[in-house]
């Protein structure tokens, strides 16, 4: 009787697999694969949230101290002329939306400022890509953020006034910390994807507004065309702090020192990087760069600090922002064109490059990051 049950349960198996498959096979018409990592062994990859109205033109995500979620909503203004971009809040565990600021036009990056935010009030820059004229307002945006148990409640904003005009703002970085030649804690720098032909400046903001441009500055090999990400880090302490920035119409990443120099990072074309949109920083010491390819064409790149370029995730729809949630190091991403927010949950030892490396940033390096969220969480 044994040995019969144990026959007839593997033809139940067999069946219900050969079920599965021919279920699958009919269903792969319609359904879409959704992302994958490029190497499984890497993590899980999950669907956060999905909603065409909620999180329509989703760009840029953030995180506070407290590891809640933000977006950014890239919507142009209606044909009143009146702008509807905006920023959620996105409850990373139930996927549930919450509009915060439904009146900024084309709302494209978001950033925490852990500087002057308080326990109760979190404190935030967006910049606006905006397609009018270059202007000293309404260009970068102060978003204050009141928190009750330190869930957002409600959100006000206010216009940074800037002493020199811009346009189309896109990446944008906070200083956490003094940094030298590049600023003090709580220095801003923007980047211009703006439609001027051969303007596109990165610019240094204080929170006064007072306005420098790296980019151009005066010698033509400065100049940029189409910054659009931006950030700023030290690969754990491989090389020294410097400002990056996602050079999309030229396919590459850009190292911008303090004077605006500017140097192409490693060798993109060996992964054949495309339009690079949206730059950051991990907790394992990677840049991860998302590209702005639609049709499931969009990838996950992340660089080394050698600057090795390497396919971490493929299979997107536009991707374009990336944060990693400070209380556990998972990797969130937005789809602008499935309106769609994805993430990555690493797996508990996070593979590095080299022996070196997996000993000096992988597992180190990731305690010390808690370790600086939790100063801040605490500041
Ligand atoms: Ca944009
Ligand atoms: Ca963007
Ligand atoms: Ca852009
Ligand atoms: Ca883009």
């Amino acid at each position: 009787m044994f040995q019969l049950d144990i026959v007839l349960r593997r033809h139940v198996f067999l069946v219900r697999m050969i079920l599965l498959l021919v279920a699958g096979l009919g269903r792969s018409q319609t359904v879409s694969a959704g992302p994958v990592l490029t190497n499984p062994a890497l993590g899980t990859i999950t669907l956060v949230a999905k909603d065409a109205s909620a999180l329509d033109e989703i760009d840029g995500l953030a995180f506070d101290a407290y590891g809640n979620l933000f977006g950014t909503l890239e919507i142009d203004k209606d044909s009143g002329g009146n702008p509807r971009g905006g920023i959620v809040y996105v409850d990373k565990l139930t996927g549930t939306i919450t509009n915060l600021i439904s009146d900024i036009d084309r709302a494209d990056q978001i950033a925490f400022d852990p500087v002057s935010s308080t326990a109760t009030l979190g404190r935030f820059y967006v910049t606006s890509e905006s397609r009018g004229l270059a202007s000293t307002s309404d260009r970068l945006f102060r978003v204050e953020v009141s928190y009750n148990a330190k869930l957002p409640q409600s959100a006000t904003k206010a216009s940074v006034t800037t002493t020199a005009g811009l346009l189309g703002l896109e990446g944008l970085v906070v200083l956490e910390q003094d940094a030298g030649d590049y600023g003090s804690a709580g220095d801003i720098f923007v980047c211009e994807d703006s439609p001027r032909a051969a303007v596109h400046a990165i610019a240094h903001i204080t929170p006064a507004g007072v306005t420098t441009l790296l980019t151009p500055n005066g010698n033509s090999a400065f100049n940029l065309n189409r910054p659009e990400g931006l950030a700023f880090g030290d690969f754990h302490g491989a090389l020294t702090e410097a400002l990056y920035a996602a050079e999309t119409s030229r396919d590459r990443i850009v190292r911008i020192d303090p004077t605006g120099a500017i140097s192409i990072f490693g060798t993109p074309t060996v992964i054949g990087l495309e339009s690079p949109d949206n730059v950051e920083f991990g907790p394992d010491g990677f840049l991860y760069v998302s590209e702005d390819r639609g049709s499931q064409r969009g990838r996950i790149i992340r660089i080394a600090a050698d600057g090795t370029h390497s396919v971490f995730a493929t299979g997107f729809n536009s991707p374009q922002g990336l944060a990693f949630d400070p209380k556990n190091g998972d990797l969130y991403i937005s789809e602008r064109s499935s309106e769609t927010i994805w993430r990555v949950s690493f797996a508990t030892s996070v593979p590095e490059p080299s022996a070196f490396a997996l000993f000096g940033t992988g597992v180190i390096g990731l305690i010390g990051y808690c370790i600086r969220r939790q100063k801040l969480l605490r500041s």
